[in-house]
């Protein structure tokens, strides 16, 4: 059983996509990772997509790129929450699936992260299971904590160092 599904249109995708398993990891949170094309094998979208609350998942990340279905037919064929990463491409920035993936038509939403966005696409999964889950929310808070003393840090160092000698 996993509770989250990640699912991206290629393996050209993974060098983005792994940074969601290792946020997932990070905060112990089970998860099924899978590629599977929407265009290039539809059939096996429906399959996986259609039984993944029967498998325990509560959310889908799904990332893709350039005229990117996949974040959209997951959420078509799962009723629970979809997170959509858009994912970078030469010609057109990432653009292209970043419109494809934002632009849902009412009734059937993906909430759409950055391009290339797989961290924030990971946190976000984690606070939505959080919301039933005090133990990972008290882990969100320590993420949060160590988030801002290491800018404190950072900001620190700068006013020792200087401009000219900072280096990150
Ligand atoms: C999308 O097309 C994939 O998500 C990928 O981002 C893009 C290019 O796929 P490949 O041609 O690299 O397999 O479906």
């Amino acid at each position: 059983m996993a509770t989250v599904g990640i699912v991206m249109g290629s393996d050209s995708d993974m060098p983005v996509m792994a940074k969601a398993a290792a946020m997932l990891e990070d905060f112990g949170v089970d998860y099924e990772m899978r590629i599977i094309s929407a265009h290039r094998e539809p059939q096996e979208l429906v399959e996986w997509a259609g039984h993944a609350q029967e498998k325990g998942m509560k959310v889908i990340i799904a990332g893709a790129g350039m005229a990117a279905a996949l974040p959209g037919m997951c959420a078509a064929l799962f009723d629970l929450p979809v997170i959509g990463i858009p994912m970078y491409s030469k010609s057109l920035g990432g653009n292209d699936a970043l419109y494809s993936i934002v632009q849902m038509p009412g009734g059937v939403p993906v909430a759409t992260v950055a391009i290339d966005g797989a961290k924030n696409a990971a946190l976000l999964a984690i606070e939505m299971l959080a919301i039933s889950d005090e133990g990972l929310h008290e882990k969100i808070r320590a993420f949060r904590a160590k988030q801002k003393a290491d800018v404190i840090k950072k900001d620190a160092r700068l006013q020792e160092t200087g401009a000219a000698n900072y280096s990150n």
